[in-house]
């Protein structure tokens, strides 16, 4: 048997901070038009693609910061990448900075969504791990100010049966977090999709950029290997203002193993036949968690956030 989902990873090289929504759309239009001649079902998008990666920048007037946030979904700029969806009969992932009220409160969230082959949205994540930090930073070589833009996601990490399989979402830091995967792992997850924006260098502290893309793979092949399930990594890469957002697009089987993967910094579609079936084998053998996992002796993992050795 294989049950068969034709995957686009569509990393997108840099939105300079002046660039407007609508030429981030019609660049994915056009890599959606690339999908459809290779036959993709669906197509991923990174993170916050419709704008240059703002929270490197300090921003304090209320009106500044909101022109960052789509307000609804789709709204005039979106739509059409929701008609494309529909005419070119491909669902979508797409990441992007909402702005919403919530019981009388205006919350920001670094947000994701998945669109069925309809047109239709079947599924919202908002970002949990935020990385960075909430205030101004001065010995930073640039800011990373996910605390201060954005709320920690209300969502949780769900999965959705869509596409033919079982599809869940999480968003760039994320996919270094091993219960991100495992939350998804427990709901039978097939496919992760998720997006990112990784500065090439650590703003605070000298670190070799290979090791970071190899860190950034090391996560997601772990976590796809652990759950048995497709991860489909897709970055927002190449120099945004002088900044540099490293590559790395790619996509891994359920076995870890990488089977394509972005050459560029810059628009590229990697495409890859993902067959959801490739999942069993893991799931019902080393990661069978039903007959396998102790979840009596992981207590630790959701009572307490921080490390507590034990007293000297
Ligand atoms: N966008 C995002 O989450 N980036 C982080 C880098 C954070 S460095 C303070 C990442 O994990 O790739």
């Amino acid at each position: 048997m294989s049950r068969m989902i034709t995957v686009g990873a569509a990393q997108l090289g840099p939105i300079q901070k002046a660039e407007s929504r609508t030429s981030a759309v019609n660049r994915m239009i056009q890599l959606m038009e690339q999908a459809r001649r290779k036959q993709c079902d669906l197509i991923v998008f990174p993170e916050l693609a419709l704008t240059t990666f703002f929270p490197r920048y300090l921003m304090k007037d209320r009106d500044e910061i909101e022109q960052w946030f789509e307000r609804s979904m789709p709204n005039e700029v979106t739509q059409p990448l929701f008609d494309a969806a529909r005419e070119f009969g491909m669902g979508f992932h797409l990441g992007y900075a909402e702005l919403v009220e919530e019981q009388g409160e205006t919350r920001r969230y670094n947000t994701a969504i998945l669109v069925d082959k309809s047109g239709t949205i079947v599924g919202k994540y908002r970002k949990v791990h935020l990385p960075g930090h909430a205030e101004y930073e001065d010995e930073r070589r640039f800011q990373h100010l996910e605390k201060y833009y954005f709320d920690v996601g209300n969502t949780g990490f769900n999965v959705w049966r869509t596409m033919g399989g079982v599809l869940g979402m999480c968003i760039c830091n994320d996919r270094r977090w091993p219960e991100t995967y495992r939350v998804m792992g427990l709901q039978g997850v097939e496919m992760v999709v998720l997006g990112y924006n990784t500065p090439s260098t650590n703003g605070k502290v000298e670190q070799d950029p290979h090791l970071r893309m190899f860190q950034s793979r090391l996560c997601m092949q772990s976590g796809a290997y652990q759950n048995s399930t497709w991860v489909v990594g897709v970055a927002k890469a190449g120099t945004e203002d002088g900044h540099q957002l490293f590559g790395g697009t790619c996509i891994v089987a359920p076995t870890g193993e990488i089977v394509a993967q972005a050459q560029g910094l810059g628009d590229e579609l990697i495409v890859a036949d993902c067959d959801l079936d490739l999942c069993l084998e893991g799931k019902e053998n080393m990661f069978n968690f039903t007959a396998h996992r102790r979840p009596e002796y992981y207590q630790l993992i959701t009572e307490q956030a921080g490390a507590v050795p034990p007293e000297e």
